[in-house]
């Protein structure tokens, strides 16, 4: 008789989604199948739980819908019909399809497309820069997400980690602001919940009353895209009634003579009319936070998803200073703290591929640039995508889908599964999920190194995006050291491994145990700017920004590398209010009066986990939440499926009656896939193309549409 002994096996990875918490992984193996994923229970920001996005994690990698081999499409465009390949006939025909090109249109005729898929150093936002820029495609700018909020903090602090999320536990005055934390930032919140015991105050700024806010101690309801306004609000208040930091002001920022000026055009009453809190409020909220210490805030991605939001993240940037907050364990703000690690961008991105004069196209205007509209010579005539699913994530997705049906574009799109994105590839290559990857996370939101270490095999033909790419340089001939060095070799070189901050930290020991924190001092007693040292060109923090001089800039980080400053909209030196386009547009009141905000989904990352059926359960179909006052005008009831639209698009949606919004205010939430709704699209059929103020980014936040009973 034998006897079966199954193996287990416990390996330590990192989640690779795009979310600030970035979790430490324990992968459970038997008998060579990941049968569980579980969070780490002595890193001190995962603390042994996980989202409930990756709560089947490990089922996820055996979703019977997955790619496993590539694809050759064999339908119309869109149709979903396709054909497997082998690897290498995928490869075969990419390199006849782009040679083509490049005879005929020049190398710039391709673009990359990428975003957030997975957020690994290898394999993530990066991961496809320093093939492209050999290749010398059209460099896609990748605004998504951050690009403006970052653009504007490097403006005003510099690149620096801020405050760190786990010091939050020493704060006394707290303001989450333009942050769902609950559904988005889950594992910062214990933190918070510490600060709370000793007496700190929650406020969260947002113009839903959400999960978050539901929880905090006080709920400032504001209109979108108005930030700005009460940032300034609060600085006139703040030093009308004397509460600066004359001392930390005087020693360690820039502009405040300039600043002033600007705040006292902002009177709370103002304010009031613009934003819609009352003025007492702002008042009382600008007297709390400058007397309150150490006062801490949580700066959320929305504040960017506006005209203004660059402006914005500027202000409230700055409010800090103006209070002496950075002067304390737990006070000052916090972006991301990204810039405490020590990337090696010239490596990983290598702008010095790219060629002088190479055009870049912002990755939000794809649809433009597909269709003509941006004029572009040569025009894109193949697109390589991989990381992303802009037919569900990206605004104007209908111009998208239009750009996308074009006959005589080659399309490639690396994916786990077959997206709305990927069903208008001609090749779809097939990518590998994290427990079958090696890779150095990125994060976005604590101060870890974190190691993830395959735990399983490849399934099918699946290969890692770094993989991938060494693949494709191969078929293209491309013979330099960089496509033959391995993971190891290659991560040797994307980090500065000799700065102060990575010093005791190896490879070899994050082998070991998984993840270390880098050396910035512990949250415990950790005051970055309390004196100042901030990372701007004046070492202050500048409320009159010398970056101002480069114009509407974009961080390299998301333009492969490229920095040469092209001729772009000046910025004013100080921040101001700029209003939202469509929000505040009195033209609009008639036709579209509802402001539709789609912020992120509690149960699906973005796109991701859309597909799967426990995780459809958990999130529940697609809702729009309304008014009741603004269901009564329209003869809707709960329950009711309504259409949402504009002249750019519809969507459908259940009706749920709340007054957690504003009259004139609606919100349905993001990530659902197109092809899988009642309508065949989803909120990004609504949403306009245009950009913030600064870098770049969407106005996801600035969508103005009406609703009807479907
Ligand atoms: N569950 C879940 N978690 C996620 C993600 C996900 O898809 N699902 N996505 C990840 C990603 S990519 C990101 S970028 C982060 C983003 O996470 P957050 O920083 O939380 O950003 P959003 O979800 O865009 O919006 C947060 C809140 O801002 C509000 N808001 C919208 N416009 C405005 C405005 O103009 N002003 C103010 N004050 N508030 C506004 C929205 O109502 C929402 O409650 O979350 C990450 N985490
Ligand atoms: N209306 C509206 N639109 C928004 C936002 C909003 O708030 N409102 N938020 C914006 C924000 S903040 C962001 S970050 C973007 C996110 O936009 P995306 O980054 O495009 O979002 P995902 O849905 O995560 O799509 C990533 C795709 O990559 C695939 N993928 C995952 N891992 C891998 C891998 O290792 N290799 C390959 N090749 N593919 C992989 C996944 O299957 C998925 O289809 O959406 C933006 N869009
Ligand atoms: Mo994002």
């Amino acid at each position: 008789m034998s006897v079966h002994i199954s193996e287990t096996r416990v390996v330590r990875g990192a989640c690779p989604q795009d979310c600030p918490d970035t979790c430490a992984f324990l992968y459970h193996v038997e008998d060579g199948k990941l049968v569980e994923v579980t969070g780490d229970p002595d890193h001190p920001m995962t603390r042994g739980g996980l989202c409930v996005k990756l709560k089947d994690y490990a089922e996820h990698h055996y979703n019977p819908d997955r790619l496993l081999y590539a694809m050759k499409r064999v339908g119309p465009k869109g149709s979903g019909q396709f054909q497997r390949i082998t690897y290498d006939e995928a490869l075969a025909e990419i390199k006849k399809r782009w040679t083509q090109i490049i005879d005929q249109y020049g190398s710039q005729a391709i673009m990359n497309h990428c975003y957030l898929g997975n957020q690994g150093t290898l394999n993530g936002l990066t991961s496809g820069d320093a093939f492209f820029n050999r290749l010398g495609a059209t460099i896609g700018e990748k605004c998504y997400c951050e690009s403006g909020s970052s653009t504007a903090w490097i403006m005003t602090v510099g690149p620096t980690g801020g405050l760190d999320v786990e010091s939050l536990a020493y704060s006394k005055y707290i303001i989450v602001w333009a942050m769902n934390m609950l559904s988005t930032n889950l594992h910062a919140w214990p933190f918070i919940l510490e600060a709370r015991k000793k007496g700190a105050k929650i406020v969260v700024i947002d113009p839903i009353r959400t999960r978050t806010a539901k929880q905090a101690d006080w709920f400032i309801q504001i209109r979108p895209g108005t930030d700005g306004a009460l940032a300034l609000g609060m600085m006139d208040v703040i030093i009308a009634e004397d509460l600066v930091d004359h001392d930390y002001v005087e020693k360690y920022t820039l502009g405040y003579d300039e600043l002033k000026a600007r705040a006292e055009q902002y009177p709370p009453e103002r304010v009031a009319s613009i934003t819609g809190i009352p003025a007492e409020d702002i008042r009382k909220l600008a007297r709390e936070y400058a007397t309150i210490q150490p006062s801490a805030i949580r700066e959320g991605v929305a504040l960017e998803r506006s005209p203004g939001g660059g402006d914005a993240v500027r202000l409230v940037s700055s409010l800090p200073a103006l209070v002496g907050a950075w002067r304390h364990v737990g006070g000052g703000a916090v972006e991301m703290p990204i810039w405490e690690f020590p990337f090696n961008f010239d490596f990983i991105q290598r702008p010095d591929w790219i060629k002088p004069g190479t055009r870049t196209v912002n990755e939000l205007d794809l649809g433009a640039a597909l269709t003509g509209e941006l004029g572009l010579d040569p025009p894109l005539m193949s697109l390589f995508i991989h990381n992303s699913n802009p037919v569900s994530q990206q605004q104007n997705a209908n111009k998208l889908i239009q750009g996308l049906k074009r006959e005589d574009l080659f399309t490639v799109v690396s994916e786990i599964f077959i997206t709305d994105t990927a069903r208008y590839a001609d090749i779809i290559l097939p990518a590998t999920l994290q427990a079958e990857q090696y890779d150095l996370a990125v994060t976005w939101g604590h101060l870890y190194v974190m190691l993830n270490q395959p735990a399983i095999s490849q399934p099918g033909e699946c290969v890692p995006n770094i993989e991938m790419f060494r693949r494709l340089a191969e078929t293209m001939g491309f013979d330099d050291d960089y496509w033959k060095m391995s993971d190891d070799e290659l991560l040797m070189k994307m980090y500065d491994w000799n700065a102060p901050a990575l010093q005791g930290i190896t490879l070899e020991k994050l082998k070991e145990v998984g993840w270390m924190r880098l050396n910035v001092g512990a949250p415990g007693d950790r005051a970055p700017h309390a004196e100042g040292k901030f990372k701007t060109p004046s070492g202050k923090c500048e409320f009159k920004a010398s970056a101002a001089a480069n114009g509407n800039f974009i961080v390299p980080v998301w333009r492969n590398g490229y920095d040469e400053m092209q001729p772009g909209d000046p910025v004013d030196p100080v921040p101001n209010y700029i209003p939202p386009l469509e929000v505040s547009n009195p033209a609009l009141d008639k036709r579209y009066p509802i402001s539709l905000i789609s912020p992120k989904p509690h149960a699906f990352l973005n796109s991701q986990y859309a597909n799967e059926a426990m995780q459809q359960r958990r999130q529940g179909e697609q809702t729009v939440v309304v008014h009741p006052n603004d269901a009564a005008t329209r003869n809707i009831k709960t329950g009711d499926y309504i259409r949402v639209f504009n002249d750019r698009g519809s969507f459908e949606g259940k009706a749920e009656l709340s007054t957690d919004v504003w009259e004139g205010l609606a919100v349905a939430n993001l990530g659902y896939w197109p092809g899988l709704t009642r309508s065949g699209s989803a909120v990004n059929a609504t949403t306009s193309s245009s950009h913030c103020n600064l870098g770049g980014a969407g106005c996801q936040s600035d969508n103005r549409v009406e609703i009807a009973r479907a």
